[in-house]
């Protein structure tokens, strides 16, 4: 399926603000409309729309009169700030998702792509290889409403025949745009520390497991999960998917072989129960299996290429 007209919500995130970039370079950056609700840089030629999620009128005018085919919709609120607006994480991402999915099956739009988390499991779910049908019992808003999420996006399919597709990411980390909101966010923050010579304060135990990605594997796989055959695909909404596991002592190891005098101190607060209530891996069979999901990147060619590329946006933005 060629993608004639794309609309991505979320589009200065995290993963948003890289999705566009490889959006755009596949496709075209004039297929492409970036909505969010704060414009942010984006790759030249891709239009910008300032849009609320939570705006369905708004949201209709955008899909109908840009003829919007697929809709990537990555607005969310993340775990630890779920915790801190509890209503505004169950707006955003529940009645947000309602509204996408209802404004795309109205507006006879063919795909939507919506990421899922690992914050989807509880304490319930087994530790070790998760696999895609489990014991799913999350005691997070993110979680609750993530999961919420998947079983809309599976209705919408079943009752109304909506191409919606989703997977599980793990904990992302990426250099571009910074998260600021999340529970694996340490995983990130600590290479801005250790490339500025700045000691790191974890907010979570030295021995926290948790499932990890690099962020081009990330969106590879997003994509990869977006132009399979469907008829490939046994689940809608809910592929796992991870390439690591570690925990902060393992990461920082691994940091510290390229950047030695890296210092670090623990301190867990609230996330740590979060994180707690999490899985330390996943089993990505099915996603392997369905639709040849394959990372590229292990732990150590993450780190080298986090370091390096820091290395260098910090220099060119005169912070090192
Ligand atoms: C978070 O920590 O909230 C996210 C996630 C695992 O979905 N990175």
């Amino acid at each position: 399926m060629v993608f004639k007209h794309i609309l991505v919500t979320g589009a200065c995130g995290q993963v948003g603000s890289e999705l566009i970039s490889e959006l755009s370079s596949r496709y075209g950056s004039e297929r492409i409309i970036a909505s969010d609700i704060k414009k942010c840089t984006l790759p030249e030629g891709v239009r910008f729309v300032s849009m609320n999620v939570l705006d369905r009128t708004a949201m209709d005018a955008v899909i109908r009169e840009n003829g919007i085919d697929t809709v990537f919709h990555l607005a969310a609120i993340l775990s630890a700030d779920g915790e801190k607006n509890p209503t505004l994480a169950f707006s955003v991402n529940m009645q947000g998702t309602f509204n996408v999915l209802e404004s795309s099956r109205i507006n006879s739009v063919e795909r939507v792509m919506i990421p899922s988390t690992i914050g989807v499991f509880g304490p319930e779910t087994p530790k070790e290889n998760v696999p895609v049908l489990t014991i799913i019992k999350p005691r997070t808003m993110y979680g609750i409403t993530k999961y919420g999420a998947e079983l809309l996006g599976n209705y919408y399919f079943e009752k109304y025949s909506l191409d919606v597709r989703g997977l599980r990411y793990p904990g992302l980390i990426s250099y571009k745009t910074p998260p600021t909101a999340g529970t694996t966010d340490y995983a990130v923050d600590v290479f801005y520390h250790a490339v500025t010579g700045k000691p790191y304060t974890c907010f979570l135990r030295k021995d926290t497991k948790l499932p990890m990605m690099y962020m081009p594997d990330a969106i590879g796989a997003f994509l990869k999960l977006s132009e399979a055959p469907r008829s490939r695909l046994r689940y809608s909404m809910d592929y796992n998917i991870s390439a690591f596991t570690f925990d902060p002592e393992g990461l920082f190891r691994v940091i510290m072989k390229y950047i030695p005098d890296l210092r670090v101190i623990y301190e867990p607060d609230f996330r740590q129960k979060i994180a707690d209530s999490w899985p330390a891996s996943l089993d990505s069979i099915d996603a392997e299996k369905d639709w040849e999901f394959k990372p590229e990147y292990d732990l150590d060619h993450t780190v080298r290429d986090m370091i390096s590329h820091l290395r260098e946006r910090l220099q060119k933005t005169g912070h090192l």
